[in-house]
């Protein structure tokens, strides 16, 4: 097959076809055309030479079939993949393309899933609805931390800034996502001590409360620490999604604990943040929601991690919604049976960025505040409880300024971070 012959610029995908939508910047003196043809055949069947190939095989190319500007999408026959692999399915459409000289930036901004490969998966065991349910929240978002210092604290610590949190209104209590079992606060006893609290929390307030311990670790050692929270009666596991990998994830996923899966996307932005070249958050996103976790980072917007509100607006809306429309950027999907994922905004937020965030991003998000809560100056009861009031006081649609003049906490905490 000769270059040519992986650009069909007439051709109508069907159902049955894998479209990945691309950012491209040819290399110096290569047309954008010879370009897409090369990205289309080496993540396809081809390679730099023709090797004549069997008639069989060419119908399996991929077919350069829109090129708009410096944006083409191409359609994958959806037999070029094995269906229910994650890995197997990026090493095609984000594996070596990124590297070819014959482009000088390569970026994958979407992709569109068919059908079969969607029905190959699970998606998340419980998904927005799912949560709501087994943490007894309606309508309001829901309240999260990070346990800080992120690294460091003795596992004593670590589970009584944990209850304090909780007391204050906390619904989940979150690891961060370096911490795993390092000797000043192994795995194990931090999983009983903090679940402990946990418990003693949730008799104390009447409201549930969730431990998001982080299982990230080689994969079998993930499995056990997964297989012990489950059986100490943990609602959540946490897995760093990236650094552990889409196959680890799978394994966890498709384990099918009780536990839902809350991912954390440490080091995405090696992939993400370069708009011109490597692997858009949205596609990250999409594979996260195919396998299935429960709960994914996105971003802000307002708090110390880039990503802009389009940027996060979108991916809120690419995880959370079945049916997703098509734009320049974006391509449209139809998310069938796999589940809304519940979005998580977190980093350098405090409680003034609460309105803000539930104007943009709606109710059905998870808002985490590490700092935003432990560097109250009152410390972090008061900072937990001054978030849970900023809360009431967008659900009861009353400025921050106003409620604040009866809730000395929040008052606080506005005066602090203004
Ligand atoms: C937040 C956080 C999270 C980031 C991840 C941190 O803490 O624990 O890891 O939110 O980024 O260490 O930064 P603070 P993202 O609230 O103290 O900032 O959600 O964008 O993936
Ligand atoms: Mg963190």
């Amino acid at each position: 097959m000769l270059p040519k012959d992986f650009v069909d610029l007439n051709y109508r995908p069907t159902g049955k076809d894998l479209i990945c939508l691309f950012r491209v910047e040819p290399g110096p003196g290569i047309s954008l055309r010879k370009a897409a043809e090369n990205i289309a055949l080496e993540s396809s069947v081809g390679t730099w030479t023709d090797v004549h190939e069997k008639k069989y095989v060419r119908k399996l190319g991929a077919k350069v079939f829109s090129i708009n500007g410096d944006m083409i999408k191409i359609a994958y026959p959806e037999e070029l993949f094995e269906k229910g692999n994650a890995p197997n399915i990026l090493s095609s459409i984000a594996g070596n393309i990124f590297g070819m000289k014959i482009v000088k930036n390569l970026r994958l901004q979407d992709i569109k899933i068919p059908k079969d490969i969607l029905n190959s998966f699970p998606g998340p065991k419980y998904g927005i609805k799912g949560i709501r349910k087994f943490m007894k929240i309606k309508d309001r978002p829901l309240v999260g931390t990070i346990v800080k210092p992120k690294l460091g604290l003795r596992t004593k610590d670590h589970a009584e800034i944990a209850y304090e949190s909780w007391q204050g209104g906390c619904d989940i209590v979150k690891d961060d996502e370096n911490l795993s079992s390092q000797r000043f606060n192994q795995f194990e006893e931090r999983l009983a001590r903090t679940l402990e609290k946990a418990h003693k929390a949730e008799e104390q307030t009447g409201e549930k409360k969730a431990y998001l311990v982080n299982v990230t670790a080689e994969t079998k050692e993930m499995m056990k620490r997964a297989q012990l929270v489950e059986e100490l009666g943990g609602k959540y596991v946490m897995i760093d999604i990236v650094a552990a990998g889409f196959s680890a994830l799978q394994t966890l996923r498709e384990a099918d604990f009780k536990m839902a899966i809350h991912a954390h996307r440490a080091m995405h932005a090696a992939f993400t943040r370069n708009k011109k070249h490597g692997i858009s958050m949205m596609v990250l996103a999409d594979i996260a929601r195919l396998i299935g976790v429960d709960q994914l980072h996105i971003g802000t917007v307002v708090g110390k991690l880039e990503g802009s509100l389009n940027e996060v607006s979108k991916l809120n809306e690419e995880i959370e919604k079945k049916v997703v429309k098509k734009t320049r950027d974006r391509l449209s999907q139809n998310w069938g049976e796999i589940k809304p994922v519940l979005s998580v905004s977190s980093g350098g937020l405090h409680p003034g960025h609460i309105p803000y965030l539930v104007e943009h991003l709606g109710k059905d998000i998870v808002m985490q505040f590490g700092g935003g809560i432990h560097g109250h100056p009152n410390g972090t009861l008061r900072g937990a409880i001054a978030v849970r009031q900023a809360v009431d006081a967008v659900m009861q649609g009353i400025s921050l300024k106003k409620f604040s003049e009866n809730h000395v906490e929040l008052k606080d905490a506005l005066e602090f971070w203004k």
